[in-house]
Order: C-alpha cells, then structure tokens, then sequence
C-alpha cells in the first residue's frame, strides 16, 4: 500500500545517532519504497521556539539538509525543504491554535521537560510547538509520520486537533488522521552518560551522544567512555531491569546492526562491557564515518543545498497552499 509520509528534524546542531537510529534511518528505508511519496522537512521554524544565532541557524539548515541526503534520502525523489520557506505552515498552525484547547497542550511533557523549572520564561512558540507540528503534518494529507518514541504524545495530540477539526466544521475527513511510524523496539536512544536520560542535541556534554559527523577516533573514544555497570552482560532481557546503561548500549549494538536484541543478548551474554564496546565502536564508526564524510563534503556545496531546499520548497508549496485555501473556505474566510 502507498503512504503519503511527512516528517521533520530541527536545524539546531548536532544531528546524533538517536536521531538517526530513531527518526532518519527510518526515513532512508519509506523514501526506498517506490510506492511512497515522501515529504522530509528541516523544521526551522519549530527551531526557533528556543533563541537561536543567526548564522548558525543558516549552517544549521544546510547541515540538516546535508545529513538527510548523506545519510540515503534522494531528493530527485522524496521532498526535501524547509518549512519557512511555506508559509502554509505557519497560517495553519495560527487556524489550529485557535481550536486547540489549552487542556490539550497543558498535558505535553515535552514542553514541561524542555521548559524546566522556569516555564515562566520559556517562549509561548515552545508552548505551541505541538500545533505547529500537527500544522505541518495536516496540511500534506499525511497517511504515516514516522518519528521517535519521544514525539508520540504530540502525534496523538495532532490526531485529535483533526478530527475536531473535522467535526466543529462538519468536513468529514477533510483533514487526514495520521498514523505514527515508531519502531517497536529501540526507538528512544539514551545518552552515553545517563542511561535514563535520552540522547540530545542540546546536552551540555559532547561525550552523552555519537554526532553524526563525528569522526572514527571520536566514536571509538565516546563509546570506551560510555557509563556502565560493575556486572557481566547478561544473556536474557529481564535480566536488563533497572541496568539503563547496559541496556542501551546492547539495543544501540541491535539497532544498528539491524538484529533482535536476543540475538545481541546471545551474542555478548556473559561477556565483559569491553568486548561489547570494541564492538559497538567498530560497527558504528563503519556506519556512522561514510554518513560522517558526505556531510562534510556536501556542506562544501552550498549552491547545491540551497538548491535542493529550493526546488522542494517550491514542490511543498505546490501541496501545503491548495490544502490551506481549502481550509480557509472551510472556516469562511
Ligand atoms: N534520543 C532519541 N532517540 C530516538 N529518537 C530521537 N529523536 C530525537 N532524539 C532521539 C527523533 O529525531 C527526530 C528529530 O528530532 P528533532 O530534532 O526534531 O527534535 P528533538 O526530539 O527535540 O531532538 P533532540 O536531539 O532531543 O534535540 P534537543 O536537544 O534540541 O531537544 C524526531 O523524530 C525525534 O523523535
């Protein structure tokens, strides 16, 4: 069966594994599969929710732009933009806050974690985040939205504002429900040094996260760095209760060598942390050191870049401004 995908990533630096292994790995795999359209969106402005520098935002977007197409993501064939570039996304998103309860938004944990303690200062954009996203799906008709595990409860939230959409204005299934893309397993990567915490652009400690441009020596050092425990590998998963670190680091090993994480479980059980690091090390910097390279070398090419975002920008627009001149004779306007 076809599926229309739409799916996003920030420009705010660092690209890492968790976003691969979570989110563009996943996207490389349905832009594979000739029967799909696929629209893959630098989401600058949901970037903005929190203050950003001018020139390494720009950076930021061809960085972005750089690393889906070296990472697989052709963009003869799949959609590649960025959404300030539509301004679609905005004027949807504006129409879908105003019907949106403030209920609904009350209960994302994202902002809450993202806001910490001083929500006070945190901007109203990052408040809003969830319908800017839900703006960005709805208005490409988007049948599936694969994303990481982290991103689920704004995908349900999306789900809900259309079908009330739908309803307060009586267009039965004018706006399309959305179906998540998650994997099933290792969809949530945690950081090297905290396996309770998820691997993030924005932690503080480079060490917490193998970046995307990371080079051989980088990785195979950030990985011997990697938090442990003091016990063997086990050799079953219920044996992986309450070891955060261990089991990271095993679903890491898994999900890049595309295995079950019995098999790795088989594989590593009653060895030692070092065994499973020399590993991981050496299979991630195959994988990662190609990626790695062709980011750097497209960064070089900035007229391509800008081109890609530009044809795509224009392909999007093509999309996204029918649906909201629909939408807007919907409402009244
Ligand atoms: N640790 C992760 N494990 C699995 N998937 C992840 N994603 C992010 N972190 C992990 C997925 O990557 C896609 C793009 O994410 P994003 O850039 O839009 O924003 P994010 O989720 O806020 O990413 P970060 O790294 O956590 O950024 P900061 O530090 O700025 O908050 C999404 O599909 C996401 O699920």
């Amino acid at each position: 069966m076809s599926k229309k995908i739409f799916s996003g990533v920030q420009p705010t630096g660092n690209l890492h594994l968790g976003n691969y292994l979570g989110a563009i790995k996943n996207f490389v795999d349905l832009n594979n599969d000739i029967q799909n359209e696929c629209i893959f969106c630098v989401v600058d402005l949901h970037a903005i929710t929190i203050k950003q520098d001018r020139d390494q935002l720009t950076n930021n977007i061809r960085e972005t732009t750089a690393t889906f197409i070296a990472s697989g993501i052709d963009p003869t064939k799949s959609i590649i933009f960025n959404q300030s570039k539509v301004h679609a996304h905005a004027e949807g998103s504006w129409i879908l806050s105003c019907l949106a309860p403030m209920g609904w938004l009350n209960r994302m944990t994202q902002f809450k974690e993202k806001a910490g303690k001083d929500k006070e200062k945190a901007s109203v954009g990052l408040y809003i985040y969830p319908i800017l996203m839900a703006s960005d799906i709805l208005l490409y008709d988007a049948t599936h939205v694969p994303v990481g595990e982290d991103q689920k409860q704004h995908l349900e939230l999306t789900r809900d504002i259309a079908q009330k959409f739908n309803k307060d204005f009586n267009c039965d299934d004018f706006l399309k429900v959305p179906e998540p893309l998650i994997k099933k397993s290792f969809a949530r990567i945690m950081s090297l040094k905290d396996g309770l915490k998820k691997m993030s652009k924005s932690d503080p400690s480079d060490l917490s996260r193998i970046n995307l441009t990371d080079t051989k020596d980088e990785i195979i050092n950030k990985i011997k760095k990697a938090k442990t425990d003091s016990f063997p590998i086990p050799n079953e998963e219920k044996k992986l209760i309450d070891r955060p670190e261990a089991e990271n680091l095993l679903g890491i090993y898994s999900s890049i060598s595309n295995q079950t994480l019995d098999k790795t479980l088989n594989e590593f059980g009653g060895k030692n942390f070092s065994d499973l690091k020399r590993d991981l090390a050496e299979i991630l910097s195959n994988k990662i050191s190609p990626i790695s390279n062709e980011i750097k070398k497209l960064i070089n090419d900035q007229g391509y870049l800008d081109k890609v975002l530009l044809q795509g920008a224009s392909k999007a627009e093509e999309i996204a401004g029918k649906k909201i001149e629909e939408m807007k004779n919907i409402i009244g306007f």
